[in-house]
């Protein structure tokens, strides 16, 4: 099996301080929490960004100020958001990417999102991909239903993203697909062979979907932005323990983990 490749969701665009005090919401504080991410063993670094309020935001200059205090601390693949929060524009969102990260997530269709709907219809995922082309980022295909990867392979089939393809399956958003074995197993035998692929679980389900990955030779997103418990009922301290954890149990089960330049390999970044 290939090395495992941890990413680290490091905020998100959902929780406050009052769902976790651990959460970061400075560029500094973003970039800190990354570097303890990366020290801990993630190869990736999945950000998202925060005003002066703790708002997200998909501001350009906030991001590019968070990039580059990231990179100035350590040398994790940088994969911004394009999906920002529930209700920004598709304009809004798409900011980061012109800043020419290594990596983009791009949403592969419309979902359910708790109470709010997550809009990403075709128009808008051709338009993403398109951008990312134009500026050299990979992205990353991000599946929170089964029906989104017959999306990103009509996207392939047009030539709007180029294989061998990366997927991350977001499981366990209320309204989206659960996280369950069968549920995973489907979505990898899916996928276009020869593509990589992560799993990231929610809230509680983010420990065994990390540990299914580690298993079945794909990898494993962590952090707060998806889970803010180390076990029920006590709070995670950051998103190091989480990354920690991941490392560990791959290791118990004899998987390496792959520093950033293996990674880089794995995913087809130059
Ligand atoms: N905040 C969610 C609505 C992504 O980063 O691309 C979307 C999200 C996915 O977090
Ligand atoms: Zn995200």
């Amino acid at each position: 099996m290939e090395k495992l490749i941890v990413t680290a969701a490091v905020v998100g665009a959902e929780l406050t301080r009052e769902d976790t005090p651990h959460l970061p919401l400075t560029p500094g504080e973003i970039a800190e929490e990354a570097r303890r991410a990366c020290e801990a063993g993630a190869s990736v670094v999945h950000l998202h960004a925060r005003d002066p309020d703790g708002r997200p935001t998909q501001d350009r200059d906030t991001y590019r100020k968070i990039v580059e205090r990231v990179r100035e601390r350590c040398n994790a693949i940088v994969q911004v958001s394009t999906g920002g929060a529930v209700g920004m524009t598709a304009e809004e969102r798409l900011q980061p990417v012109e800043l020419r990260p290594e990596m983009a997530s791009l949403t592969a269709g419309t979902v359910n999102f708790g109470d709010e709907v997550f809009f990403n219809p075709r128009e808008l995922m051709v338009r993403f991909a398109e951008a990312m082309k134009v500026h050299g980022v990979k992205p990353e295909i991000e599946i929170f239903d089964a029906g989104m990867v017959a999306n990103a392979i009509w996207l392939e089939r047009k030539g709007h993203v180029v294989a061998p393809l990366h997927f991350d399956f977001v499981l366990g958003v209320p309204g989206a697909l659960p996280a369950s074995l069968k549920n995973l197993l489907h979505l990898v035998e899916t996928i276009p062979s020869g593509s990589t692929w992560s799993v990231a679980g929610i809230g509680p389900h983010q420990l065994p979907m990390a540990a299914t990955a580690v298993l079945l030779g794909g990898h494993a997103r962590v952090g707060l932005e998806d889970n803010v418990y180390y076990r029920k009922g006590e709070l995670a301290r950051g998103n190091a323990p989480l990354v920690e954890r991941g490392v560990r149990l791959a290791r118990e089960l004899g998987r390496e983990v792959a520093e950033p330049a293996e990674a880089r390999a794995i995913l087809g970044l130059d």
